[in-house]
């Protein structure tokens, strides 16, 4: 199984922890490290995009987005979170190919770090490589 990450540069100290969360979920599922293709963009607005590429690609079976839209730090909060999730969406829908949402939205930067393994919390990277695993074993079974 192929797995394409795409990740935001905006707030990467998070979106780092997010991928280091993926590596470890993935590796869990038996997902060789050597089959992981990894792409980076600007933004969470253009991981859809570049989840787009990689879908159409026929490079993987399963993209990953994984982007940090805090509303404390941008009045966009509502566009880019909203648009990122809207185009993920579209992308899975119109390609076929399973994409993860794997972007944090939140109110500060203290429940970032939590959702991505701060101190009682959980790695949402690591939801989203169990997602994309999961979706991309049920659109192989089904495969005509
Ligand atoms: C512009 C912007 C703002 C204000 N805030 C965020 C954010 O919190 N998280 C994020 O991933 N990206 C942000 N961006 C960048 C947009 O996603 C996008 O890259 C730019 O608007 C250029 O299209």
């Amino acid at each position: 199984m192929r797995i394409g990450v795409v990740r935001a540069r905006w707030n990467s100290h998070i979106v780092d922890r997010l991928a280091q969360g993926v590596g470890r979920g993935l590796a869990s599922l038996g997902v060789d490290p050597g089959d992981v293709v990894d792409e980076v963009v600007p933004g969470s607005f253009e991981l859809p995009m570049g989840a787009r590429i990689l879908a159409a690609s026929g490079e993987v079976d399963a993209v990953i987005c994984l982007g940090c839209v805090i509303r404390g730090e941008t009045s966009h909060y509502e566009l880019v979170a909203g648009e990122a999730a809207a185009g993920i969406q579209q992308v899975q829908l119109d390609t076929g190919v399973p994409v993860a949402f794997g972007i944090l939205t939140t109110e500060n930067e203290d429940q970032a770090l939590t959702r991505s393994e701060g101190p009682g919390g959980h790695n949402v990277g690591t939801d989203a490589a169990v997602v994309a695993v999961e979706m991309a074993r049920m659109a192989a079974r089904h495969r005509g």
